[in-house]
């Protein structure tokens, strides 16, 4: 398997709202295999680090604030596709513009509360989880892998 993996992030909104389960359940389900997990408080610095790209935009004081304001959950997920296939589960970056069906379609409104990060490329995810897991992360594959991928 020509293995990919994206980091994605439980907004502090979205623990302080009970959908950690609800997330996670929606990536395992599909086939992805989670291979680094922890919840955490985050540093202004490293919030402003993880965002760095977006760090011109009016919104990133805000986006920050937003981010240090409670715990997240920082997780690495696996699997064919990940990165642009976990864009798809998590929907448009403004809620009100994700289709139902998607986290943010289904649990969110306001674009500054929209519950859930996930990597926009393979390299920005190699690059965040350098930065969340410089510890490394877990090496493991399902029993059940040949009844999800063909190989
Ligand atoms: P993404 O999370 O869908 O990849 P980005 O453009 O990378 O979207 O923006 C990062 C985060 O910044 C968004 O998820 C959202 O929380 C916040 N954000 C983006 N655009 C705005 C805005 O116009 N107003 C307020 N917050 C924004
Ligand atoms: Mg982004």
């Amino acid at each position: 398997m020509a293995s990919e993996q994206t980091f994605i992030m439980i907004k502090p909104d979205g623990v302080q709202r009970g959908l950690i389960g609800e997330v996670i359940s929606r990536f395992e389900k599909k086939g992805f295999y989670l291979k680094g997990l922890k919840l955490q408080n985050v540093e202004k610095s490293f919030a402003e680090q993880h965002y760095a790209d977006l760090s011109s935009k009016p919104f990133f004081a805000g986006l920050v604030e937003y981010i240090v304001s409670g715990p997240v959950v920082a997780m690495v997920w696996e699997g064919k596709s990940v990165v642009s296939t976990g864009r798809k589960i998590i929907g448009a970056t403004n809620p009100l513009a994700s289709e139902p069906g998607t986290i943010r379609g289904d649990f969110a409104v306001d674009i500054g509360r929209n519950v859930i990060h996930g990597s926009d490329s393979v390299e920005s995810a190699r690059k965040e989880i350098a930065l969340w897991f410089p510890e490394g992360i877990a090496e493991w594959r399902s029993s059940q892998h040949n009844w999800i991928y063909e190989a």
